[in-house]
């Protein structure tokens, strides 16, 4: 009787255990990060409000693997979506929105950004397979929420 007992324990507490490290029902993981795609659409601002709902902030893209992450992944849905940059504060001065730190590495089309003072918030732009354009910030469209996944740090692998 014991040792079944134990067996019980241990499966219900090892199942138990993942969930803890990896990300809710809907979102997707890409390396430390969880990623919410949205399915519907809203402005830039209210965008942000939403993923904050959530205990998120719009996708902040840091490095070359995270922006073609997110510019495939949109792409694969073809669909035009806010991430969080904008030049909202200084024209042409582009930064993260939680931040305010300016963007290292831009994944801006050829051409973009050209909506100069009336377009400040950035998008993942459909018919630019994913890279960025500037848009108007009050449009509606969909949107990315990005949570760092916590886990126990002695069990990150690599
Ligand atoms: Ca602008």
């Amino acid at each position: 009787m014991i040792p079944s007992l134990v067996l019980v324990f241990l499966v219900v507490f090892s199942s138990a255990l993942p969930e803890t490290e990896s990300c809710h029902v809907g979102w997707i993981q890409f390396q430390e990060k969880c990623y919410f795609f949205s399915h519907t659409t809203a402005t830039w601002f209210d965008a942000g409000s939403a993923c904050s709902q959530f205990h998120s902030k719009l996708a902040e893209p840091r490095s070359g693997a995270e922006i073609s992450f997110l510019r495939s992944h949109s792409q694969s849905q073809n669909k035009t979506m806010w991430i969080g940059v904008s030049d909202i504060i200084e024209e042409d001065r582009w930064v993260y929105s939680s931040t305010q730190e300016v963007v290292p590495h831009h994944d801006f089309q050829t051409g973009e950004p050209n909506g100069h003072l009336s377009q400040n918030c950035v998008a993942l732009w459909k018919d630019h397979h994913g890279k960025w354009a500037d848009h108007g910030c009050a449009i509606n469209e969909y949107f990315i929420c990005e949570e760092i996944l916590t886990s126990d740090p002695d069990s990150i692998i690599g």
